[in-house]
């Protein structure tokens, strides 16, 4: 399998990430692209988005959670997303929020990057909210995360270090103390500490 990347996507690195959770981080051929190669993705994925998997089969699938789930199916031994019932929708819950999180960091930081004349500070402080409103929803829920992680934390926290690259709302870590100490657990982990955004 072939697995198309950026340096920094948190999606991307989600995906590498699970990657090495599951041991299945050699087994992957990957492709570091820069942003402007990342126009010839539109050949696999019309979004041109990473990450992009392309299977030995030729069969070519896109979006982190899918590529995620793809890897998870390919080891019986370790699952990142229980298999069924309220545990299974949980986990994905939380991954799609980790993931819609990084959709609002996104947001401020290219509007970060315009000129002061094109930018919208209406479109920043909507985005700020959002990202605020899942933090506050994370951190009263902070007992409820599993520990070692599962896919919907690893979502999360992949946003989270995207956040602190970019310089999104800076003192998150004072505002959220659950999710503050929660995350500094996390980073630790190996799958972590070789993926951080530089
Ligand atoms: N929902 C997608 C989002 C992927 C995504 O937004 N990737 C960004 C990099 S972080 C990208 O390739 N953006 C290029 C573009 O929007 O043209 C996923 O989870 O994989």
């Amino acid at each position: 399998m072939k697995c198309y990347i950026t340096n920094n996507s948190p999606y991307a690195r989600k995906v590498r990430i699970v990657a090495m959770e599951l041991g299945l981080y050699d087994e992957v051929e990957w492709v570091t692209l820069t942003r402007e190669e990342r126009g010839d993705l539109k050949n696999y994925n019309p979004l041109g988005k990473v990450p992009v998997a392309i299977l030995n089969s030729g069969d070519i699938i896109c979006d982190s959670p899918v590529i995620c789930a793809y890897l998870n199916s390919l080891n019986s031994s370790k699952n990142l997303i229980p298999q069924s019932g309220s545990e299974k929708w949980k986990v994905v819950t939380l991954e799609a929020l980790g993931d819609g999180l990084g959709e609002a960091v996104i947001a401020v930081s290219q509007e970060n990057q315009k000129p002061n004349e094109f930018r919208s500070q209406d479109v920043i402080d909507r985005q700020t909210g959002k990202i605020n409103s899942v933090l506050s929803f994370l951190d009263k829920a902070g007992s409820e995360l599993n520990e070692p992680p599962l896919m919907g934390e690893i979502a999360v926290a992949c946003t989270l270090g995207y956040m602190e690259f970019r310089g999104i709302v800076p003192d998150w870590r004072e505002n959220y103390a659950n999710m503050a100490s929660w995350y500094i657990e996390i980073l630790k982990r190996q799958s972590f500490t070789e993926t951080s955004p530089s």
